[in-house]
This record gives structure tokens, sequence and C-alpha cells, in this order.
């Protein structure tokens, strides 16, 4: 082990694609080798995530990361040191046990992450293989189907409209580039069809446009127009998804859609996505109720069953327990991994392999608060995730993974997407 072991840890300060502080975690080994892990940030988080710790105060809005970064120096330095890399659950249960409390709040799941994911890089690194190799071993791997955001709206472009990320899937794709080939016609497309209807407004969090839609609605309505404009088959080349991040806009147990002027119940919201799904080519529907509506995604996903993707991201937050519970009740049949809201790899991890060997879907997904780091798509090949979420079609943070992802398939020498027959919506 000694080439692995861990004799130095360094934190810094960077910045997100926000503008708001992160932390930059080093991990040194004896080896030689250095791994570097850089904590994400969400802006529309789940109540049972992994908990940011942030300075708070007046400086950089409150979001400032001093304190952790002293927790990282002085605590979990500390018991790093020494300590085997390659052995990620033990560095995993040492930050846990360290951190004390259920959502890491006491050194913040940001520092925890980051640290996790600067061991893994270490040790690929002192191993001379790419982070996917190291994660995945000798299995064989393939590349993700890619989740693409064109509209951004929700908490991520000042709540213009109420759903959150209007996406497309390029579900009749073959391979990787194809799929983002694809998308970037269908991004030019949905640029030259809102510069033509002077909606268009700017670009939101995570580098889908920001349009001035009169509805929700509108933003499938343009978005099947964009597909068909730049030459593809809605359904059948390129599908649409949506993340609506329905906990954003409940309040006391009711959904207030500003955008319709609408104030409906759980039945209500499910009737009017569903009665969408009916009139278009959806096949993927995230966190379609809020995160406590429990009966109400059991009765949505028993209602689009086999036909639509119903992913937990909220709902779920990355974690085993609740992915158990949902499974057994049939409340969503996909899992949105995000590690940050697990606060470490082993942990997301766990949480992956729970939802797999229930055969759910599972999308590995970036935050809307990214940097340049591109371990996600790492982490989707690795372990072979069959989807990937990373935010729209530009903005560097987001464009740094889909194009690491390019140099995965070429390193692959085929790269080929998992089979269409493992979708849940053929
Ligand atoms: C989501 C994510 C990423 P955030 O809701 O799925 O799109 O957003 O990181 O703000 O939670
Ligand atoms: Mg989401």
């Amino acid at each position: 082990m000694s080439d692995t072991e861990i004799c130095n840890l360094r934190a810094r300060r960077i910045w997100d694609s926000r503008g708001h502080p992160t932390i930059e975690v080093e991990i040194y080994l004896k080896g030689g080798a250095v791994g570097r892990g850089i904590a994400p940030s969400g802006a529309s988080c789940g109540t049972h995530e992994a908990k940011d710790l942030r300075d708070g105060g007046s400086r950089f809005g409150g979001y400032d990361v001093t304190r952790a970064i002293q927790g990282i120096e002085l605590e979990i330095a500390e018991i790093l040191k020494g300590q085997d890399a390659s052995n990620q659950r033990n560095i995993d249960r040492l930050l846990i046990e360290l951190d004390g409390t259920p959502d890491k709040k006491r050194l913040g799941g940001n520092a925890t992450i980051a640290t996790s994911f600067a061991a893994a890089h270490a040790v690929a690194n002192a191993q001379n293989m790419p982070l996917w190799r190291y994660l995945g071993g000798e299995n064989e791997a393939f590349l993700p189907l890619p989740e693409i955001q064109i509209f951004g709206g929700g908490v991520h472009a000042n709540n213009r409209v109420d759903i959150q990320d209007f996406m497309v899937i390029p579900v009749g794709a073959r391979r990787f580039s194809e799929a983002l080939n694809w998308t970037a016609e269908v991004y030019i497309a949905a640029r030259k069809l809102l510069e033509g209807t002077g909606k268009l407004v700017g670009v939101a969090d995570e580098g889908g446009f920001w349009p001035m839609f009169d509805s929700n609605e509108d933003g499938i309505r343009y978005l099947v127009q964009a597909i068909e404009d730049a030459g593809f088959t809605p359904g059948q080349d390129i599908a649409i998804s949506l993340d609506v991040a329905a906990s954003e806009f409940y309040k006391n147990g009711r959904y207030r859609l500003m955008k319709e002027d609408a104030d409906l119940d759980s039945d209500g919201l499910c009737a009017m996505l569903i009665n969408w799904i009916e009139r278009y080519p959806i096949c993927s529907i995230e966190d379609p109720l809020a995160e406590n509506d429990f009966d109400g995604m059991v009765r949505f996903t028993w209602a689009v069953r086999n036909r639509v993707q119903v992913i937990g991201d909220d709902f779920l937050v990355t974690n085993a327990k609740k992915i158990r519970a949902a499974i057994a009740s049939h409340a969503c049949n996909a899992l949105l991994v995000k590690p940050n809201q697990a606060g470490t790899l082993t942990e997301t991890r766990a949480a992956f392999e729970t939802a797999k060997t229930s055969n759910m879907g599972c999308v590995v997904s970036a935050r809307s608060g990214e940097t340049e780091d591109t371990s996600i798509i790492h982490l989707a090949v690795g372990w072979g995730a069959p989807q990937i979420k990373v935010g729209s079609f530009s903005r560097s943070e987001r464009m740094a993974k889909w194009n690491e992802g390019l140099r995965i398939e070429e390193a692959l020498q085929g790269g080929f997407l998992p089979p269409r027959s493992i979708f849940p919506w053929r």
C-alpha cells in the first residue's frame, strides 16, 4: 500500500459557475501521485441531502467556505494522513465518523465529497489510469446516454417558468458522439427559433436558453419545434424529458404554478403532467411531485408505468434507504445519482447499486453549480450508469463533461451507448 498512503492533504477555495466559492481538495500520496476533488453545489436542493457548510454572513453572499476548509485542513487531514487512499470505503467511513452528523452538516458535505473524490483521483493517478478505468476495473465499459437541457426555468432562471428543465434525450442515437452531434443541431435550432420570436432573454444557470414563454407548456411546444427544425423526428430520434423539480413550487400541500396561474393539488398536477405525456413525445420526468408527496409519486408512477421514466432526485437524494422504500412502493422507476447529495463516493455507490439491482433506471447527474471538474462522466462510465445529465450544451463547466465523454469514447474504440432495451420508455 505504501505508494497509495496519504502523506498530505490541502484544501483551497476556488469559484464555481455561479461565481460562488467552492472547495478543492488535493490529496498527496507517498508514491508521488496527487489527486484533486472539487465540490459542486445545487440550487434546487432536496431537504434530506448532505448539507454544504457555508460561512453565512455577508461575505460572498454568505456562500464562503472558510470554515469548511479549516475543517479539512485541521481535522480531515489529521485522520487521513497515513491511511491507504485505495481503500475508498475506509476513507469514506472515516469521513462519516469524523463528521458525526446524519447530514454531514458539521464538516460539510462539500468538504467530504471533495475529499472523497480527491482520494479516488489520487489512486487513479498513482496507477496511471483514467478515473473511469480505476472505478470500473476490468468491466466492459460503455458510454451513458446523454440528457441535455435546452431551456432552463425554475430557480435556475429566476422562476420565469415553473418547470426547471426542458431537456432532450437522443433516444435514437447509437453512440455518445452521435447523441452530442444531434443535440448541437437542436440547440442551434432552438436559438434560431427563439431569436425569431423575440422570446430569448439569455441563458439560465446550466446553459439552457432562458426564454419568456407564456406558459410552461410553451416550453414543450418550442422544444418539439426545435427538434423538427433540426431535422429529427420527435420521440423517435430525440425525445423530451422534463425536470419538474416540483418541491420548489409546493407550499402547504398545494402546487402553485405561476405561469399557468394554477393552484393544484397532487392529483391536479399529476393530471396536467399526464395530459402533456399523452400529447407530446415525453420519455422521462424527474421529480414530478414534491419530495414529501410520496403517495402522489406512487399514483403518478403507476399511471405512466412502462411508458415514461420517473426519476427521483430531491425525492431520493442519492440515499440507499430512501431508494429501497421507493422500490417497495413503486414510487418511481429511476434514480438520479448526485454524489454530493450523499457526501461520499461510497454512499453514492451504495445508492447506485441499490437502484441497479432492482432494475431501476439510473441517471448520473451534475449540479447547477459546477466547475471544470469532469469526474461525473468518469463515474458514469466506470460504474456503468446508463444515462447522464450535466446541464445544457453551452458554458464550459457543462461542455468540459461532454468533451471528456468524447475522449473516453475514443479511448474505448467504439464507446457505444447502452442497448435501447434497457430503458423504460421503449
Ligand atoms: C436538478 C439539478 C441539476 P440543482 O434539479 O436535477 O439540474 O439542479 O443542482 O440546482 O439541484
Ligand atoms: Mg432535479
